[in-house]
């Protein structure tokens, strides 16, 4: 694997989940695989899970890390190609990207959808940037349009919870007092789709996501229909995607928060999110403390995902 920024860099389902469950019993034992390698991990956003389970697993690894945020102490960096610099941006992305290339062998990058052009977030404009121009392996950490590492730690979890071969999987679009990018629903939808899973997505009219993400998995309008008989409930809140409203926030229906009468609807299903989470706005307290929430097991497992794409780069090196 050269770079990891979505689904598709990949190989199988069945490789990914096994790689995975190797490293989950045997954390320690690749530690030559990264010795004196770096990776810098470099933040345009906020971050508490990635930022700190992608250190571990380098780590694990025998690699050293380095993390920038991008926003506190480094310079301000344009990314539009042509313009003249005589705001208050002091760097252009374009020096940057190669400088921080020369100092690491691979490099994460978290970089949400800005919501300026959605064509700019749509092709994955900053993210290729730092493909093209670092010389280094680019591993996803949330980019515009996916979070890869999450759906990796997310099917790790739904592979070790399930108690059938094909539970039915429900993602249900949730409200939130903000604008929130579509990446982790894309994500999610898109690797769940390469699983063969029963799965459904429910969200209110106009929060349609993109087809290129969806691939004809089921659309259900009705969430309480969609929580029949669920195994896995998966609770996102996203902005809208279709123009011309996208990234705005059409409706904040409290009527779509997953509560304990919801969940009755369902097969006893386990609650999933990618957190942080908004308590009594996506889920309330009673659902997202309860026996059935693997929240925590989940955001956990996002050191296996981590070090296991890490480990196949390293491989690749
Ligand atoms: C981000 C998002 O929805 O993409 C990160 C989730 C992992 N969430 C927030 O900004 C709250
Ligand atoms: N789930 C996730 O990526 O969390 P952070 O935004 O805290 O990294």
């Amino acid at each position: 694997m050269r770079n990891f920024t979505s689904v598709n860099d990949i190989e199988s389902i069945k490789r990914a989940i096994e790689n995975a469950k190797y490293v989950k019993e045997n954390p320690f034992a690749d530690q030559h695989l990264g010795k004196n390698k770096t990776i810098m991990l470099i933040f345009f956003n906020s971050s508490l899970r990635t930022r700190l389970s992608t250190q571990k697993a380098a780590l694990n690894l025998g690699m050293n890390a380095i993390v920038l945020d991008i926003n506190q102490g480094a310079w301000k960096l344009e990314t539009e190609r042509g313009v003249i610099m005589d705001g208050d941006k002091s760097e252009h992305i374009l020096e940057a990207i190669p400088v921080i290339g020369s100092y690491c062998d691979i490099i994460g990058v978290r970089s949400f959808a800005k919501f300026e052009k959605k064509s700019d977030d749509y092709e994955e404009v900053i993210i290729n940037q730092f493909i093209k121009y670092s010389g280094r392996p680019v591993i996803s950490l949330e980019s515009a349009t996916v979070h890869p590492l999450q759906s990796y730690a997310d099917l790790i979890t739904i592979e070790e919870y399930k108690k059938c071969e094909k539970p039915k999987v429900v993602l249900t679009w949730a409200p939130h007092p903000k604008s929130l990018p579509q990446a982790v629903a894309n994500s999610f939808s898109e690797w769940m789709n390469r699983t063969d899973y029963e799965f459904v997505i429910t969200h209110p009219k106009g929060y349609e996501l993109d087809e290129k993400f969806v691939q004809g998995a089921r659309v259900e309008y009705d969430q309480e229909k969609a929580f029949e008989g669920a195994d896995f409930i998966y609770a996102k809140n996203w902005s809208v995607y279709q123009d011309p409203n996208y990234g705005k926030i059409l409706c904040n229906d409290p009527d779509w928060t997953v509560d304990s009468r919801k969940m009755s609807l369902t097969n006893n299903a386990y609650f999933m999110h990618c957190l942080p989470v908004r308590r009594n706005m996506i889920v309330t307290d009673e659902v997202i403390e309860s026996q059935q929430s693997i929240v925590i097991p989940e955001a956990a497992n996002r050191v296996v995902s981590a070090q296991a794409v890490i480990k196949e780069i390293l491989l690749g090196l």
